[in-house]
């Protein structure tokens, strides 16, 4: 290879310095040049991880360096130093430690390899007189003790002046190459560890290289052989390489604790059958969100007490922000108060587009409660049900908790008077990469707010739509102000229709970079004509050709940057006035993507709804595989056809265990569970007396496309279903994100809604829903109930949900009484009974400060859903 004109130049401008000998240790022999190196990115390819700094400046890569600031009077050489952990060293074993080095002025170091922590011991050091021009330092000794995870320090204090000093191909060859990584996969069967619903899908997978059925035995925890059968063979599965054969054990219904099923001699991790395995993951994934708030003390009286800690950036030394924000260095000239919001993942940024879609999940996760038979009446997610400080406030917790993130959304918007006003700035984080752990409110980076982006303003508007109809019955001021931050940034984006985030806007933050928003613009319109029934964005969403688009992506069905599905979910789900035709298009769409879908995972042979390619496996990947179930989930609430809701809930066996790897995602959950996400507040792998994250954190999961150095090092060559390693240094595999745990979190709700997963009950009633007048603030509508069953119904009780501010303020007939927006009518007694193909009639008068006022798509009877019309 040619070396490039600046490398070639840094080569000539090299003095080299060698020095042989260990200070003292046995003589040496040679490193051989194909010793294997000890180092991991020791040439800055991949940014400044895993290097640390202390004492110094921040560390950045400049030039294809690593470069940092010292100041000048330190006392000590060790007072600031430039590292990495985790090197391996082995006793009697040579090795040869070189690298390049500059400082400006000129100072003294030291390269000491030692154990990094008191006593300290030195392994091997070498001295150099760094000067302008990169010198080259050479150094072999034989190491004098083993040590699976010596310290590499340079000790660049001391000097009177400050410094700049700059590393470069830093490398340490010898030993013995790193054995490859066996990651421990356990039994060889694969179950979903958390358990099985007692009506629902049982599925696993044996690892085997039996190409011929196999038996298989359910095993009750005493051991008793309680179901057999015999395995399906499914050849070499392709996400993963191995041979395969699956086991349904779907027949077998019996609620119980430490089930294993024994198949080819191997017996797999215990489950349970229960219809409540999911309900307390559903509030575990939620409560996720409290603990990443960014703004407020975190109470361990709620989450825990090794969660507590004081609020971050609220502008308190050394906290820069988030209260007195400026942007980037010529992107404005004004400052903005954008604190709280959530932390989007293992670092402390806040970004628009994830806040919005995370935020958008939960709101729907809530919304759902209004249309979906399962979810009917939502007392789930009601008030009281989660740990946060809003609890008891009559507000819905998960409603509360979506708010926290609201707030910070509504105050990214580019404030009138100003340039781009009503636009949304795309983000706000550190300046600089921080290292881990490091907890927010000791985050000591200035913060800065980066230009607003279209993308940014539309998802914001979608979201803030949402919010206005969700939260009218709650708070109508909050709703009002989410309804014109809303009305704002939709009209900023069409008039500003083409401002993108650049993807090279990367340091000290994510990108979250997005150059086609088409998608968003149709999200918007939708989310937008849903809650005020506008004309203009009916016209605008009709016009995109999204609405008519296939907009399902196999490898997932919706994500940060691809949002046009969440806009056709809602036009499916929640009720508007689109024309019956329309409607059913729309909704069809749905249930052929959920049929492909289940397609996908039926020719897969551990269950996931993701194809089996190296592409389909990707940063966040985890949040695919799940937003595919929220597809299935959400067809399975417009259909009541038990196909979708099996899909969803075989999904989750994936996730909890029926892999590969035999590994939960979810912190807290299984047998064998996922730990040490990479996360700069829960570093328990790095400093003991921080915590693991939350029960209920989902881990992004494989990524065959390894975008992290330690798991580029670790994995090179997986197989698409093993590129994943829980490591906290391995953020493009386990990080935590605001998007994957709201994603966690629909489908947990899902899950826990369907109880035992029994047979879906046919309905038995028929209503119609007929609103004969409405006015300005009014409305007069009757509804008439028909017994279609065989069986008399004695005692009702009829329920269903508005979609915003509509309120019961009379009525006749029967006794209505609203929580919320949800309307309960119970019979009066002299029309309790409702003979089979009898009918009762009743009818109330409503306030609503106007808005659509659609007839309910879902009205249940004692629980059971009827057919509307
Ligand atoms: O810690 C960062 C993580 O939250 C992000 O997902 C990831 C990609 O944007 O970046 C991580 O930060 C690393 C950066 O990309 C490169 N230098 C080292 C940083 C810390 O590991
Ligand atoms: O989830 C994001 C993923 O889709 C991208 O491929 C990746 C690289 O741009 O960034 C992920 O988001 C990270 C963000 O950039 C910084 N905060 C942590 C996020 C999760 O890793």
């Amino acid at each position: 290879m040619i070396p490039s004109r600046r490398h070639f130049a840094a080569l000539a401008a090299t003095t080299t310095l060698v020095l042989i000998g260990a200070t003292a240790g046995p003589a040496h022999a040679e490193v051989p040049p194909d010793a294997p190196e000890q180092l991991r990115n020791g040439d800055f390819s991949a940014g400044t991880s895993p290097w640390f700094g202390y004492g110094t400046g921040d560390l950045g890569v400049s030039d294809g360096r690593l470069c940092t600031t010292v100041p000048g009077g330190l006392a000590n050489p060790w007072d600031a130093g430039i590292g990495q952990d985790a090197v391996p060293l082995i006793a009697g074993a040579e090795y040869e430690l070189s690298f390049d080095v500059s400082a400006t002025p000129g100072t003294a170091l030291t390269a000491v390899l030692q154990l990094g922590s008191a006593p300290y011991t030195t392994y091997a050091s070498v001295s150099a007189a760094a000067t302008a021009t990169a010198q080259h330092v050479v150094k072999t000794f034989t190491a004098p003790a083993d040590n699976p995870g010596a310290q590499l320090i340079f000790q660049i204090g001391g000097s009177p002046q400050a410094q700049t000093v700059c590393l470069d191909n830093v490398s340490l060859r010898g030993g013995e190459a790193a054995p490859p990584y066996e990651p421990d996969t356990g039994p060889r069967v694969r179950v979903n560890q958390v358990g099985y619903l007692p009506g629902g899908p049982k599925n696993a997978t044996v690892v085997t290289d039996a190409t011929d059925p196999l038996t298989w035995q359910l095993r009750s925890a005493v051991g008793a052989v309680v179901a057999s059968g015999e395995t399906t063979p499914r050849g070499v599965d392709a996400a993963s390489q191995q041979n395969v054969q699956t086991v349904d054990l779907s027949a077998y219904r019996t609620p119980g604790t430490g089930y294993t099923l024994v198949v080819d001699g191997e017996a797999s991790h215990p489950f349970d059958i229960s219809g409540t395995l999911y309900d307390r993951l559903r509030a575990d994934s939620l409560q996720f969100f409290y603990a990443q708030r960014s703004g407020t003390a975190i109470d361990g009286d709620l989450i825990g007490a090794g969660y507590a800690r004081p609020a971050g950036h609220l502008g308190v030394a050394p906290n820069q922000g988030d209260t007195d924000v400026p942007c980037q260095p010529g992107v404005c000239d004004y400052r903005l108060d954008v604190r709280g919001g959530w932390y989007d993942a293992g670092d402390h940024g806040k970004y628009v587009v994830n806040g919005g879609i995370a935020t958008y999940q939960l709101l729907n996760a809530f919304e759902r409660s209004k249309t979906a038979e399962t979810a009917a009446g939502g007392a789930p997610l009601g008030d009281a049900t989660l740990r946060v400080p809003e609890r008891g406030n009559t507000v819905p917790d998960i409603l509360d908790e979506a708010r926290w993130e609201l707030e910070f959304l509504l105050r990214m918007q580019v404030p009138a008077g100003r340039p781009l006003a009503g636009m949304a700035h795309h983000k706000i984080h550190d300046r600089n990469w921080t290292g881990l752990p490091l907890a927010p409110q000791d985050d000591p980076q200035p913060r800065e707010l980066h230009p607003p982006s279209t993308a940014a303003t539309l998802n914001l508007a979608a979201v803030a739509a949402q919010c206005a109809r969700l939260f009218a019955p709650y708070d109508a001021a909050f709703a009002a102000r989410c309804r014109t931050a809303a009305k704002t940034g939709y009209a900023a984006a069409k008039a500003h229709p083409a401002i993108y985030a650049s993807a090279a806007d990367g340091n000290g933050g994510g990108a979250y970079d997005d150059s086609n928003v088409t998608d968003e613009f149709y999200w918007a319109a939708v989310e937008l004509w849903l809650t005020t029934g506008e004309r203009a964005y009916l016209t605008d969403l009709t016009a995109s050709p999204l609405h008519t688009a296939e907009v399902f992506d196999a490898g997932g069905a919706f994500g940060w940057q691809s949002v046009a599905a969440l806009g056709r979910l809602d036009l499916a789900t929640v009720p508007n006035g689109l024309p019956a035709a329309e409607q059913a298009r729309v909704r069809a769409s749905v249930t052929a993507a959920a049929d492909r879908y289940l397609a996908t995972l039926r020719g897969q042979a551990y269950g996931l709804p993701l194809p089996g390619t190296a592409g389909a496996y990707v940063w966040g990947g985890n949040s695919n595989i799940i937003n595919n179930a929220v597809v299935l989930g959400t067809a399975f609430d417009l259909t009541r056809n038990a196909k979708y809701r099996d899909g969803a809930v075989q999904t989750a066996d994936y996730l909890l265990g029926r892999n590969a790897l035999n590994v939960s995602y979810v912190t807290g959950w299984g047998e064998h569970a996922a730990q040490n996400q990479h996360s700069r507040l829960y570093g328990h792998q790095l400093d003991p007396n921080l915590p693991h994250p939350p029960a209920g954190s989902l881990a992004g999961g494989p990524n065959a496309a390894l975008q992290d150095p330690y798991a580029a090092n670790l994995l090179a060559g997986c197989q698409p279903m093993f590129c994943y390693v829980d490591d906290i240094n391995s953020y493009s595999t386990n990080e935590v994100a605001i998007n994957w745990n709201s994603a966690l979190a629909w489908l947990a709700s899902f899950l826990a809604d369907q109880g035992d997963a029994a047979t879906v009950p046919a309905p038995a009633c028929a209503v119609t829903y007929t609103t004969h007048g409405s006015w300005p603030d009014g409305f007069n509508t009757q509804v008439t109930v028909r017994n279609t069953g065989t069986s008399p119904v004695d005692g009702w009780s009829l329920r269903w949900a508005f979609t915003g501010d509509q309120q019961v303020r009379d009525f006749w007939s029967a006794k209505l009484t609203q929580s919320g927006a949800t309307v309960t009518a119970k019979n009066e007694s002299w029309n309790a009974k409702i003979a089979p193909g009898g009918t009762v009639t009743f009818g109330l008068l409503g306030a609503t400060s106007g808005g659509p006022n659609p007839a309910p798509t879902l009205i249940t009877l004692n629980g059971v859903a009827c057919t509307v019309s």
